[in-house]
């Protein structure tokens, strides 16, 4: 980065500071992941000079004969991997995934169901101070207070009372797999448009280690950058039969010009996604984690739903007096690891304070690392909860956390190039 360096000293060094954190730290916050060289590129190069507004063969602008090729692969690929009837790959997040699947069938003031964001929903899924709880009339589902899983029944039965137009389904804080079938039968009970947001999961489904949604559903949404391991970004899956719809309310209803060198790097990811060492690695991603998962409960910390089936679990504090989710976050930080602060299932703390944390294993997992060294962060976890008020105790994990680092080289040449 030589220009860089040159021009904006400044951001060079954020950039390169950056680099450095996220190589010698431990990276798991659940949504986080560690992006190739090959995917850095696309996403850095000069397509991030082109308008292309419309769709490849029918764009506003002329010379989009190159961009066409990056979008016409992106979709292709999205649609093997997913076995899905249409694929848009514009939107610029998955809050614009979202946004597109609820404006291509859903009118200002409709019933919506989804996930309470407290209970591991999203934001997105209906919160009052978020697009989707202003404009629709959401009606939050919960998990039951006891197994801290989704009732399904409870569930059709509210879907039968409410009768709301559409019923989200997908989490962004919820460690056990989904039954979409019975989310499906929920939106027949009361003929609901079923959506289903697998930001978190998608990757897992590409690989098959979590049951996949696509059949059941009418709209499917996802992020590019959690567990599918892609650029920054959002896409949207649905039948057929919305198909016109979406690609019209992607553009021109919300976005104008598409981001086209993230979207050529969300070819690039995609194309990665199709390989075997991706399934390997999503396999590992849940091995890691349920290894973690037992570690931890093993050392008497008690995690929401008891455990995990995916690549994330919730540490919840709730029965521990003044021990919070920030709390927590903090001493990890100053530990050399970096996780979020979660609100749990009938959390008394306000979202900013918690009593959780939530883990993921997606990051480390692409280091390289495996079940051993997740019972060695189990145990830098729990020293470091032990221990949150012992500044010298947690700069003392860090420097473990550290040398571990150093055995998982992270972007080794950029780091050695000066980034
Ligand atoms: N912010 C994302 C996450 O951390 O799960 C969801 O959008």
């Amino acid at each position: 980065m030589s220009y860089l360096k040159n021009v904006d000293p400044d951001i060079y060094n954020a950039i390169f500071n950056e680099t450095d954190r996220q190589s010698t730290k431990l990276e798991l916050i659940a949504s986080e992941n560690f992006v190739s060289e090959a995917v850095l590129e696309a996403a850095g190069g000069i397509m991030t000079n082109k308008y292309a507004e419309g769709y490849p063969g029918k764009r506003y602008y002329g010379g989009c004969e190159f961009v066409d090729v990056a979008e016409d692969l992106a979709r292709d690929r999205l649609k093997q991997i997913f076995k899905c009837d249409h694929a848009n790959v514009q939107p610029h997040s998955g809050s614009q995934a979202n946004m597109a699947a609820y404006f291509t069938v859903l009118k200002p003031g409709d019933k919506v169901m989804g996930l309470d964001l407290s209970h591991g929903g999203h934001l997105t899924h209906g919160h009052p101070i978020n697009f989707s709880g202003m404009l629709y009339d959401f009606t939050g589902y919960q998990v039951d207070k006891e197994t801290e899983v989704i009732d399904y029944d409870r569930l059709v039965d509210k879907a039968k009372e409410v009768k709301p137009k559409m019923i989200v389904a997908g989490a962004s804080a919820y460690p056990r797999f989904w039954d979409f079938e019975k989310i499906r039968a929920a939106c027949d009970a009361c003929g609901a448009i079923m959506m289903v947001d697998i930001a978190h999961v998608a990757g897992l489904i590409a690989a098959g280690v979590h049951p996949s949604p696509i059949e059941y559903a009418d709209f499917v949404t996802s992020t590019t950058h959690k567990t599918m391991r892609g650029p920054r970004g959002g896409v949207v899956m649905c039948k057929e039969q919305y198909a016109a719809d979406l690609d019209r309310t992607v553009m021109p209803g919300i976005q104008g010009g598409p981001l086209m060198h993230v979207i050529a790097a969300k070819a690039v990811s995609f194309k990665e996604a199709m390989t075997d060492e991706f399934k390997q690695y999503q396999k590992r991603v849940v091995e890691n984690a349920s290894v973690l998962a037992q570690a931890l409960m093993d050392k008497g910390h008690r995690l929401v739903s008891g455990g995990t089936d995916t690549h994330l679990m919730l540490v919840s504090f709730i029965d521990i007096p003044k021990v919070t989710g920030k709390k927590v976050e903090k001493a990890l930080d100053l530990a050399g690891i970096t996780v979020n602060k979660n609100t749990v299932p009938f959390d008394p703390e306000k979202p900013f304070v918690t009593s959780g944390i939530r883990i993921g294993t997606p990051a480390v997992t692409t280091r390289g690392m495996g079940p051993n060294e997740m019972k060695q962060i189990a145990d830098f976890i729990d020293r470091a909860i032990q221990n949150r008020r012992k500044e010298d105790v947690l700069a003392g994990i860090a420097a473990e956390v550290e040398e571990m680092s150093k055995g998982f080289p992270l972007y080794a040449e950029r780091m050695k190039e000066g980034v």
